[in-house]
């Protein structure tokens, strides 16, 4: 019988080892302890987690390649959270609990740790096996059309948001992007087919945009806000954002049903509907 946490609590041990050796004294600066900061101040390692099930949908259940993607996505999350909680962009003071970067190491050193971990997460990157598939992947995911230009119009840079359809494109470029982006570079790992990849896309992109429906619902409280960001739950209320979310989650696990090996994705997929933080 299948247990997520026992799953989920090993990769995570995978993952931390994998990152502490990649990143400790490795560079004796007072800005490499600045970006261990937010590295190690917790998080879910949802999007690594992504990368390890897509891979074991197929039936890979190695460390190579995975591992690099790992730590490459979790590195590019880590950026995009340190520059959105800093004054110019949401302006906040404490996330997981822990005083933000800014907060901690001021704004000039916070923008610096977003652009080292961007930056390093890329120079990671060219160790990776499957290197000219996971390029473009991530590239696209990471860039212009994928989580920077979610962001471009979370800040009211593009038109307004005015309609469900807007939102979801942008929580599809936000967040969706990166998570289907984890789980592709996952199949990729395990040399995937075309045809498996079109459906781990599939599944990354509905099951991406669950996870921020639920996030909406979380942040309930402070989304309702006049001045808050938009959200589904401003939208549609919390009840219908919560039936949205088991839509899309259903729908994801539509697209993966038929690999060899999908019973991680399929929690996966659940946790990210059901979880508290
Ligand atoms: C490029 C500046 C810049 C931002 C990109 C992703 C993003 C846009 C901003 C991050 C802020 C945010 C609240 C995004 C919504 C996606 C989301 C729910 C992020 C939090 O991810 P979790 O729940 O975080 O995986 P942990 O703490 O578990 O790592």
């Amino acid at each position: 019988m299948f247990s997520f946490d026992a799953w989920a609590n090993s990769w995570r041990e995978t993952f931390e080892e994998k990152l502490h050796t990649t990143f400790d004294d490795r560079f004796p600066t007072q800005l490499a302890q600045a970006c261990a900061y937010p590295l190690k101040t917790g998080g879910k390692r949802i999007r690594p987690l992504f990368v390890f099930a897509g891979a074991e949908s197929l039936g890979d259940f190695s460390q190579q390649g995975a591992l690099n993607s790992a730590l490459v996505v979790e590195l590019i999350h880590t950026y995009s959270l340190v520059h959105d909680d800093l004054p110019c962009m949401d302006d906040d003071d404490v996330r997981r609990g822990q005083p933000t970067v800014h907060k901690k190491y001021g704004e000039a050193a916070a923008l610096l740790v977003g652009d080292a971990l961007l930056t390093e997460a890329f120079s990671i990157l060219v160790e990776n096996p499957h290197l000219p598939s996971v390029l473009p992947v991530i590239g696209q995911a990471a860039g212009l059309s994928g989580m920077i230009a979610g962001q471009s119009f979370d800040i009211g840079f593009e038109e307004p948001i005015d309609s469900i359809e807007k939102l979801s494109l942008l929580h599809k470029k936000k967040t969706g992007a990166l998570i289907a982006a984890s789980v592709q570079l996952g199949g990729i790992a395990a040399d995937a087919s075309e045809e498996q990849l079109r459906k781990l896309r599939a599944y990354g992109i509905n099951v991406g945009l669950a996870f921020q429906l639920a996030d909406d619902i979380l942040d309930q409280e402070q989304d309702q806000k006049d001045d808050g960001p938009p959200s589904f739950v401003k939208f549609l209320g919390r009840e219908k954002t919560l039936l949205e979310a088991q839509r899309y989650c259903q729908e994801a696990v539509t697209h993966i049903q038929d690999l060899p090996n999908p019973q991680a994705l399929k929690a996966l997929a659940e946790f990210s509907i059901s979880r508290t933080h």
